[in-house]
């Protein structure tokens, strides 16, 4: 009989990065099934592509004494919530609520907290769906269930964040006035962008509609 075990059963870094990794690992086929089932079904693919990664310790213990905790294994599974992270990258803005539906309803998955930057953006001006979900992650003797955190955005909010990323990460986050303010204009350019591809994307996907139906007539 497997124990059912939690993340206070983690104890060192060795078993963080055993966990974390299987986590991640599972997230990522499930992503990946519901890509080609789409490819299958519709021909039609939601997902561009996918980059997971694991914090590195030196991120994790960064953020913990940001938010006042000490650097241990205890604290680090329980408040560092994107250990184990994954970037989900689509082309339309509907299709990250698409995915992020499908995951949400997979019996093994549970959702522990959904934070919408795209109906609610950030005052960067960042855009992106976050989802933190756990897994249940079978080991030999136990079952943990391992959180892992889901982005979800289009191409064009990744580009967006990359850069923004980049420069916050460089001026150490006191960009200069003028740089945030160019880069707040920007994120309202990339909202835009993607309204209009979305609907670009509607009306084409109309007219081939049409075209099929008068063919079958
Ligand atoms: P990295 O290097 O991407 O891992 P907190 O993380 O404590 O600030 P919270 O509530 O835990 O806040 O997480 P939140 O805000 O849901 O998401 C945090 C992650 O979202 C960040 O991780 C970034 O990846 C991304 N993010 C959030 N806000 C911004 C932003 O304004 N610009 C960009 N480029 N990315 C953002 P990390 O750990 O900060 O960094």
């Amino acid at each position: 009989e497997l124990k059912i075990g939690n993340e206070q059963d983690i104890h060192t870094w060795e078993q963080v990065t055993l966990v974390y990794h299987s986590a991640l690992k599972q997230i990522n086929t499930k992503i990946e099934i519901i890509n080609d089932e789409f490819q299958q079904v519709h021909r039609y693919n939601p997902i561009e592509h996918i980059k997971a990664r694991i914090k590195t310790s030196e991120s994790i213990v960064k953020k913990l004494k940001r938010h006042g905790y000490e650097s241990t294994i205890e604290n680090m599974v329980k408040y560092v919530n994107d250990i184990a992270g994954i970037r989900v990258i689509c082309s339309f803005t509907n299709d990250i609520y698409t995915i992020a539906d499908i995951i949400s309803n997979q019996s093994d998955i549970r959702i522990i907290a959904v934070k919408d930057y795209i109906m609610n953006p950030k005052a960067s001006g960042y855009r992106s769906y976050h989802m933190v979900v756990t897994v249940p992650v079978y080991l030999s003797d136990r079952i943990i269930d391992t959180k892992v955190e889901i982005q979800i955005r289009t191409v064009a909010m990744d580009f967006w964040a990359s850069l923004e990323h980049k420069i916050q990460y460089k001026f150490e986050g006191n960009a200069p006035t003028h740089i945030n303010t160019e880069l707040l204009e920007c994120a309202h350019m990339v909202s835009e962008l993607d309204a209009r591809m979305l609907s670009l994307n509607n009306e084409i996907l109309e007219i081939a509609e049409k075209i099929k139906n008068q063919k079958e007539e």
